[in-house]
């Protein structure tokens, strides 16, 4: 990935940056953003240091390291293991959570607060939790939407949108991005990029809505929406299922409405991975730029605590490679973006 253009494969410190990165994933996973942020902080400075940092006293010395990691790190130098890491593999608890977090947009703070009130199993949820709309949906098709979808499926289903987008407006184009896109053999969810020549989001957003959506509907292609469409923030996407003529088996798919001009910025970051987006972007930020969906920016400004004021002036959005050209980093092409 990215971190390889630092050279800091051969780190003193590389077996407790191992650990510590496996107690960071399982946080991230749960949705401990805090937590998450505070191994990753540890890992970033024990990537610079030159020497093996061995004891709890060494470790506090380096301002991003709290008395907690501390220990964390003389453990894993001195023992080879961290004992907290095991326990956290064994916790059946966490089994639970994960069965839980598996049901459409539940995170750790509902799936944790069904634990706290006694539900084991999904029957539990089904019978004595009041669920709402998204989340009886999710339940409903908790199998369908954790199956993989193979990769020809994903194509069939992105051939019918492709078709309705062109019998809506010919200059609507369609790109399939996510994991398809990074060339995986199967999927989690269909990621379909919509974009048309010259256009707003506006444009393409009122053609989508009005047009498109309606008749993917109307076919029974479409079968629910989970999300997005309306409200601001959510103006940009549309999350719901769709299913293949005949078949039972509903699949999570995901429209993004994408204006021509932030073409590039938006295949980057809905092409990921997430892991390739996040290194990108550090990497933007480290040469004062920075990365998001909508394009790369340069000049941003910052207040005292960091927070940015200004967006900064816009270098790129439009072009993908040139993008990365701007970056200094060689193109990568999307099967090359894992991490
Ligand atoms: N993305 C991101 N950060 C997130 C979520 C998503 O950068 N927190 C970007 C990178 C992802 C892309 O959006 O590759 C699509 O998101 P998905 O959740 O659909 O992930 P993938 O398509 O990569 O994998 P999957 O096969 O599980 O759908
Ligand atoms: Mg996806
Ligand atoms: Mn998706």
């Amino acid at each position: 990935c990215m971190e390889k253009h630092d050279g800091n494969e051969d780190n003193p410190n590389a077996k407790t940056i191992e650990v510590l990165q496996q107690m960071a994933t399982y946080y991230d996973r749960i949705g401990d953003r805090w937590r998450t942020m505070a191994y990753r902080k540890a890992i970033g400075a024990l990537r610079k240091q030159s020497q093996l940092v061995r004891t709890k006293e060494e470790a506090r010395a380096i301002p991003q390291i709290g008395d907690s990691l501390a220990e964390k790190i003389e453990e894993i130098v001195t023992t080879n293991r961290l004992r907290k890491l095991e326990y956290t593999k064994l916790d059946s608890n966490d089994q639970v959570l994960q069965l839980f977090m598996g049901i459409y947009q539940v995170g750790y703070p509902t799936a944790s607060k069904w634990i706290a009130q006694g539900h084991r199993t999904l029957d539990d949820l089904r019978q004595n939790v009041d669920l709402n709309t998204n989340q009886r949906i999710g339940l409903e098709h908790y199998v369908d939407f954790q199956q993989r979808i193979p990769r020809a499926e994903v194509t069939e289903h992105a051939a019918i949108v492709e078709k309705a987008l062109k019998a809506a407006d010919d200059g609507l184009q369609m790109i399939v991005g996510g994991s398809y896109r990074r060339g995986n053999k199967d999927s989690g969810d269909i990621d379909l990029i919509i974009t048309k020549e010259g256009a707003s989001l506006e444009l393409v957003r009122t053609l989508m809505m009005e047009l498109v959506i309606p008749a993917l509907t109307d076919q029974d292609f479409l079968k629910v929406k989970l999300a997005g469409g309306e409200a601001h923030e959510q103006a940009s996407k549309w999350h719901g299922a769709s299913a293949l003529p005949g078949a039972k088996t509903w699949r999570r798919i995901d429209l993004l409405f994408v204006p021509w001009a932030e073409l590039g910025a938006a295949l980057i970051y809905f092409t990921g991975n997430d892991i390739f987006n996040r290194s990108l972007r550090l990497l933007a930020s480290r040469k004062e730029m920075r990365l998001n969906q909508h394009g790369l920016y340069a000049d941003v400004m910052r207040g005292r605590g960091r927070e940015r004021i200004t967006d900064g002036k816009l270098l790129e959005g439009q072009d993908e490679k040139r993008i990365f050209e701007i970056l200094g980093v060689p193109y990568q092409p999307p099967e090359h973006r894992k991490c």
